[in-house]
């Protein structure tokens, strides 16, 4: 991308925030990746930082400014997972959702891929989410009064044209680059025709204002339940779907079951001079500090981080291992009816690599 050179590097300084829940069992495993590809990358120095609601409990602060400040210094990161409460905690604020805004990510790339043959002759999935990353309700004004009849709450929901506009170009820019060029345009403008119908305007006027660049694009527009309907009926009719932040988080993880299990689906989130990887996935309270989180996720995170960088053979190894562990289906873990442990399943990978 823009301001990416792979060519020039001597070393690859990439920031780890494994964050809270799995992310800490995770991203060692996509970091014992990354250093198992030797030297087909440049020499990876790793950076440990702090982020999480755990770290706020302890200490208050759920994003110190020394780990946005070491980003800053770093050509990526990996990011794991966070376990945000449901009810709101005073002083806190999700530092995943900051971390995007501070470093204007601004696309969450999320590749959803059967691997394995699906089950009952299900379609396979190829397809991308292309999510919106910096606004919509993620913006997170909400406040509450007492009225006369009881609590009233309200959430600033916000689109702009020029988030829309930048994340449409992404989404056109990777649907031109695919062999079905097929963007589908995700939106609710039937009922929020304000907000819903800028964004879904603003990603149609792409194509008009670089003429010619996406004449191979075809384009689709669907309303969200209707593509989620769709996509569990016939999801070979998706290629890229772009969406406004809220539909995008919710289509990709329905998507996720799709494949087998979220602890397979990977994402970026990008900018134009730095990205970060993370698995889809959260914290799973339930299942953290037992070894048996699926490390895939992380490792195909790292993989996308580094293709994003230009590191496209080395990513492309890493997948494939993956790709090889998954179909072999001897060392799967629980999430994928498999008795392997995070490390098991690991070192499958490494073994394949
Ligand atoms: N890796 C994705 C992740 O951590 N998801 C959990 C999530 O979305 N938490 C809400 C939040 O705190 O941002």
């Amino acid at each position: 991308r823009r301001n990416f050179s792979s060519a020039t590097r001597q070393s690859l300084k990439i920031g780890l925030v494994p964050a809270d829940g799995i992310g800490r069992e995770v991203i060692p495993a996509a970091r014992a990746a990354i250093e198992a590809l030797g030297s087909d990358i440049p020499k990876p120095e790793f950076v440990d930082l702090l982020a999480g609601f755990e770290l706020f409990t302890r200490t208050g602060t759920a994003l110190p400014d020394e780990t946005v400040e070491a980003l800053k210094e770093c050509d990526c990161a990996l990011f794991g997972s966070v376990s945000s409460p449901s009810k709101r905690v005073t002083g806190y604020s999700s530092p995943i959702v900051a971390l995007r805004k501070k470093l204007d990510l601004y696309a969450n790339i999320r590749p959803v891929v059967s691997v394995a043959p699906n089950p009952n002759d299900k379609p396979s999935v190829d397809l991308i989410v292309v999510r919106e990353n910096t606004e919509c309700l993620y913006v997170k004004q909400e406040e509450i009064k007492s009225t006369e009849s009881g609590r009233e709450a309200r959430a600033i929901r916000l689109i702009t044209e020029r988030a829309s506009a930048r994340i449409g170009r992404m989404a056109f820019e990777l649907a031109r680059a695919r062999p079905r060029k097929h963007l589908t345009i995700i939106h609710k403008s039937n009922v929020l025709s304000v907000t819903d119908g800028l964004f879904r305007e603003t990603v149609r006027a792409i194509p008009k204002q670089n003429p010619g660049r996406y004449d191979d694009v075809t384009i689709a527009e669907q309303l969200v339940d209707s593509a989620v309907y769709r996509l569990f009926r016939e999801p070979q009719i998706y290629d890229v779907m772009v969406a406004p932040n809220l539909y995008g988080d919710i289509i990709s993880d329905a998507a996720a079951a799709l494949v087998g299990s979220l602890g397979l689906v990977p994402s970026i989130n990008a900018g134009d001079s730095f990205v970060m990887g993370e698995p889809v996935h959260g914290s799973a309270p339930d299942i953290a500090g037992k070894n048996i989180a699926n490390p895939i996720a992380s490792i195909r995170s790292a993989a996308l981080m580094l293709r994003h960088l230009g590191y496209g053979a080395p990513a492309d190894r890493l997948d494939k291992a993956v790709d090889q562990v998954i179909r072999e289906g001897q060392v799967l873990t629980p999430d994928l009816g498999g008795k392997a442990t995070t490390q098991e399943a690991l070192d499958a990978v490494l073994r394949k690599l």
